[in-house]
């Protein structure tokens, strides 16, 4: 067996009889009291989900199992010593729990490499039925579903497993998942916007750097910009669209294949990860309509204002839990100012985040009038000449599939049933804080 899964039974088995002891034990606990507001506005701050792969402050942002980006970026192995950390090094902390060393990384970067190559035929041929202006989030899609043939978890379960085995299967089509995701994403990127022309795997590479070479980009610094890239999306706890799709869709005892493409048509939605996309319509559609390259900051103001008025959102800014810039933003502002200091898009970037907070702050109604990380990753991307905006949700697929395939790994670990919360009707809410109109 392999040495990670041997690792996975060690930590998870004493994990797992620790949850069946705490619902025995503390089952009929209560442990929060639930507003109408919580319900009828998105569920925000109700505690509902078991998750340990990274968890969101409102202030701080994300910490993976613990760490801050600025910690991952001293302690996981980096391929340059200066470099950013290789994302099988988070995938490996945040299945674990544990720091990988370099040899834990050069495995999995090995192993994904390896199973990258096994896609079947039939799934470049669900993408190529596909016409090429159909969203690449589309084409994504299709090809996760159509890869679902290859479920070793639908294989494992029809053979009649003991359930408390269901992780390992699941761990198996993880793997085969996430390697097989760069190839499908190039391959997307190449046929859309490279008039077909392919480019192979290069089994010496890392994760990221396949990524970045299959689409056509082989400089140092895009590969450094893709490692960044993939280890800042990959995770955002678990009840965010993409990794509570994964994990409802997962409690269905549903493979990985369709779990992960539920979160990817989460993924696909504007307030979720097409945000990046629409980040690029938006400064783009403003440029045009003020007929310049360089607005001044009131042009960029009134714009802002007349987005608000027009009863549209301000893409890249705002979020559910966030209250202060996002750290994921900073970390690209960071990388941007070091490697690409005279991109305009980037200063422009900067411009819009001097004003639109306070814009943003003046309707009364946004919670958090701050950059998320979608403000400026479509910006960095296109300055390091991946322009093509449309492929931007899917490079934020990819990465995502690191964390929402890890929880889901732990999901099947802990056995954690069907998920089924109770609704109900509008009367019954009315009736229940005796409401008067
Ligand atoms: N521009 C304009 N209005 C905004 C806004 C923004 N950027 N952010 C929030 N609002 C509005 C909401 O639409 C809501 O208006 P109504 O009361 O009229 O419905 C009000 O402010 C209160 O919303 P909120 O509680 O502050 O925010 P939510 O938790 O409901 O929504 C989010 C969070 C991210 C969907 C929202 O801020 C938004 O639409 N932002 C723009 C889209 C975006 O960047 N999404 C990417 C998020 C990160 C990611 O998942 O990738």
């Amino acid at each position: 067996m392999d040495y990670i899964k041997q690792r996975i039974i060690e930590i998870g088995g004493p994990k797992a009889e620790m949850v069946k002891d705490l619902i025995k034990k503390h089952g009929d606990d209560v442990i929060q009291d639930v507003t109408l507001g919580q319900v009828l506005t998105g569920m925000k701050g109700m505690v509902s989900l078991l998750t340990c792969t990274s968890k969101l402050d409102p202030e701080e942002g994300i910490r993976f199992r613990g760490y801050s980006i600025p910690q991952l970026q001293e302690l996981l192995p980096k391929l340059h010593q200066d470099g950013e950390p290789l994302p099988e090094g988070l995938f490996y902390l945040m299945l674990t729990g544990e720091l990988p060393t370099k040899e834990d990384v050069n495995h999995i970067s090995e192993q994904w490499a390896l199973r990258a190559q096994g896609i079947p035929s039939h799934v470049f041929d669900v993408i190529n039925a596909l016409p090429k202006d159909a969203h690449p989030m589309i084409q994504f899609n299709s090809a996760i579903l159509a890869m679902s043939t290859e479920s070793q978890f639908r294989k494992a379960y029809l053979t009649g497993m003991d359930k408390k085995d269901y992780w390992a299967p699941t761990y198996e089509g993880v793997m085969d998942l996430i390697s097989r995701l760069p190839v499908i994403a190039a391959y997307i990127y190449r046929r859309v916007f490279h008039n077909e022309q392919y480019i192979d795997i290069d089994p010496s590479l890392d994760w990221a750097a396949n990524l970045s070479h299959m689409m056509g980009y082989d400089s140092i610094e895009v590969q450094r910009l893709m490692r960044l890239y993939m280890v800042i999306h990959a995770d955002h706890e678990g009840g965010n669209v993409s990794a509570h799709a994964t994990h409802l869709v997962g409690s269905a005892l549903s493979n990985p294949y369709y779990s992960f493409s539920a979160g990817m048509n989460g993924l696909a939605g504007p307030l979720h990860g097409m945000a990046n996309q629409n980040v690029m319509h938006w400064i783009n559609k403003m440029l045009r309509e003020i007929g310049t390259d360089s607005p001044s900051t009131s042009q960029i103001k009134d714009y802002a204002e007349m987005t608000l008025r027009n009863g549209q959102v301000i893409p890249g800014y705002g979020h559910a839990v966030l209250r202060k810039t996002d750290p994921r933003f900073t970390v690209q502002l960071e990388f941007a100012k070091k490697y690409a200091p005279d991109a305009p898009l980037i200063q422009l970037v900067d411009k819009i985040y001097q004003v639109v907070p306070d814009i943003l702050e003046k309707t009364g109604k946004v919670k958090n009038p701050w950059p998320n990380v979608d403000a400026i990753s479509g910006s960095l991307l296109s300055s390091f000449g991946i322009t093509e905006y449309p492929i931007y949700t899917v490079l934020f697929g990819v990465s995502r599939a690191l964390g929402v395939l890890t929880q889901l790994i732990w999901d099947r670990l802990y056995g954690l049933p069907i998920e089924r919360p109770k609704s109900q009707n509008l009367q019954w809410f009315a009736e229940k804080v005796n409401y008067q109109p």
